[in-house]
């Protein structure tokens, strides 16, 4: 009986190192975000890379969605990659297309062909670089996670100085990193210390990964599931699952973290993109191990209803409700501070405020945005336009509070207080 017991325990703290506590999504959640990740595929849309890897790592490779999408992908790296693009764009391209079992060393489309890798190594070095020079990336250190993670996953050049890079920014005392970041940086150092060699770049990895995850742990301890917010969850989850062996003998608790995730209805096809691969647990750091084969097609909805949750709007009484929206700027040229109200529909979102506001006072409140795969962004208001360069950008505050969402998707309610604030990240 003992020996049975011993060798149980045995076998057990074998597996414990990385299997200890797997949580898997109900099927049929996982058919629901498969359909939806499905129905935002377009060939009039800008094709996005993120959703072709989480359909992948989730299984749904069998889909015609699927195949339109790898296409739009391949076309869209031989039209783009090499100019505009950024190096994490072009990451998300590679992981995305590692995942459907392409060699994004050898895009073909369109009749050209194009080198990813060495796209992304030129644009990674880039980055590092400025890491190096300035002390911030030339894009979001988000980007360089995604760079490390994709070139590691690769095995080519440049993912450890990128690495290494991105270890001393997360152990930075000085430095305010928020939680996506410091949970996608997780997974691209997860995969640098599995191959490095030098003893000192280990022990730099181990500790940033262990110093990340242990406070993840912590603030889902204190926060009863919640890692950041609702969208940082993705990211979060898929950290957490990548790096048991960093934060042992601590246990994480991933049914109470799924719990927080269960809760909400998520809608935009990126914040899918970002927790489905964590609920099927199969992190971006799978993305070169996908068995392309074994394909699932997504069924269709199969009727899973999140349950009820606080986040359920009430029925609007009013028909209208009335919005009070500012644009400050005391950051760089003419400072300005301007205030109006205004009325939408009830049950708008904030880009209608917007909109109204620069109907009633146009010479004010004109503003710009451009489209990215969250959404609209607003990047310019009363002429003042943000820029990558200086890291400027339109923050958006509710009363004291940045908001959690953008404003093509956010929904203010009647009488609330809305800041734009032209800021620095
Ligand atoms: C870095 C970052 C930023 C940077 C982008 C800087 C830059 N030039 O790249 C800055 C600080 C400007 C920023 C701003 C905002 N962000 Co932001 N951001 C991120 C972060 C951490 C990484 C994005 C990234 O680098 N991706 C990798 C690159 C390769 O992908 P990309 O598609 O090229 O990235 C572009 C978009 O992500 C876009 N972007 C970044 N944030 C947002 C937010 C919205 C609403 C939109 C439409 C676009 C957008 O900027 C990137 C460059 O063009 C993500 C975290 C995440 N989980 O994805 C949050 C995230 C996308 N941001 C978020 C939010 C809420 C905002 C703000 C609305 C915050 C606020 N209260 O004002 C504002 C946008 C306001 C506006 N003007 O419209 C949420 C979006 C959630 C949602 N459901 O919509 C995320 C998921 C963070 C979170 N967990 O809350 N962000």
């Amino acid at each position: 009986m003992l020996g049975v017991a011993f060798t149980t325990g045995v076998l057990l703290a074998l597996v414990g190192g990385t299997d200890a506590h797997r949580c898997v999504a109900p099927g049929s959640l996982v058919s629901k975000m498969l359909g939806q990740l499905d129905r935002s595929v377009s060939d009039t849309k800008p094709p996005n890379p993120s959703v072709l890897l989480a359909m992948n790592l989730a299984g749904g490779s069998g889909s015609s969605a699927n195949q339109l999408l790898l296409r739009l992908i391949q076309e869209e790296a031989v039209k783009k990659a090499r100019g505009r693009m950024t190096s994490g764009q072009v990451a998300l391209l590679v992981l995305a297309l590692l995942s459907s079992c392409k060699n994004p060393q050898q895009v073909q489309a369109l009749g050209q062909s194009i080198n990813l890798v060495h796209v992304l190594q030129q644009k990674t070095d880039e980055e590092v670089a400025s890491l190096e020079t300035v002390g911030v990336p030339s894009t979001t250190l988000f980007s360089v996670s995604l760079d490390a993670l994709a070139l590691c996953l690769v095995r080519a050049g440049g993912y450890e100085s990128a690495a290494v890079a991105l270890a001393r920014q997360v152990l930075d005392p000085k430095k305010t990193i928020d939680v996506d970041t410091r949970a996608m940086a997780v997974q691209a150092l997860v995969c640098a210390y599995g191959h490095a060699d030098l003893q000192s770049v280990q022990d730099l990895l181990w500790k940033a990964v262990s110093g990340v995850t242990n406070d993840l742990l912590d603030e889902q301890e204190r926060r009863g599931g919640l890692i950041g917010n609702i969208y940082s969850m993705g990211v979060a989850l898929q950290a957490l699952e990548t790096s048991s062996k960093f934060y042992a003998p601590r246990q994480w608790d991933c049914e109470q973290a799924f719990d927080v995730v269960y809760r909400h209805d998520y809608q935009q096809p990126m914040a899918i993109a970002q927790v489905l691969p964590a609920l099927v647990d199969k992190p971006y750091l799978q993305a070169a191990s996908v068995n392309c084969d074994a394909s699932t097609t997504a069924s269709p909805d199969q009727g899973f209803s999140p349950p009820p949750s606080l986040e359920t709007t009430k029925e609007h009484e009013a028909a209208t409700i009335e919005v009070h929206y500012c644009i400050l700027n005391t950051l760089i040229g003419k400072h300005f501070n301007n205030c109006t109200s205004v009325e939408v529909p009830a049950g708008s979102v904030l880009l209608k405020v917007l909109e109204a506001a620069e109907k009633k006072e146009p010479d004010t409140f004109s503003f710009k945005t451009e489209e990215t795969f969250w959404g609209p962004m607003v990047v310019s208001i009363h002429g003042l336009a943000a820029n990558p360069q200086d890291r400027t950008y339109w923050e958006f505050l509710s009363g004291e509070d940045a908001l959690e969402e953008g404003v093509g998707t956010y929904k203010p309610h009647n009488m609330e207080h809305i800041l734009a604030n032209f800021t620095t990240y």
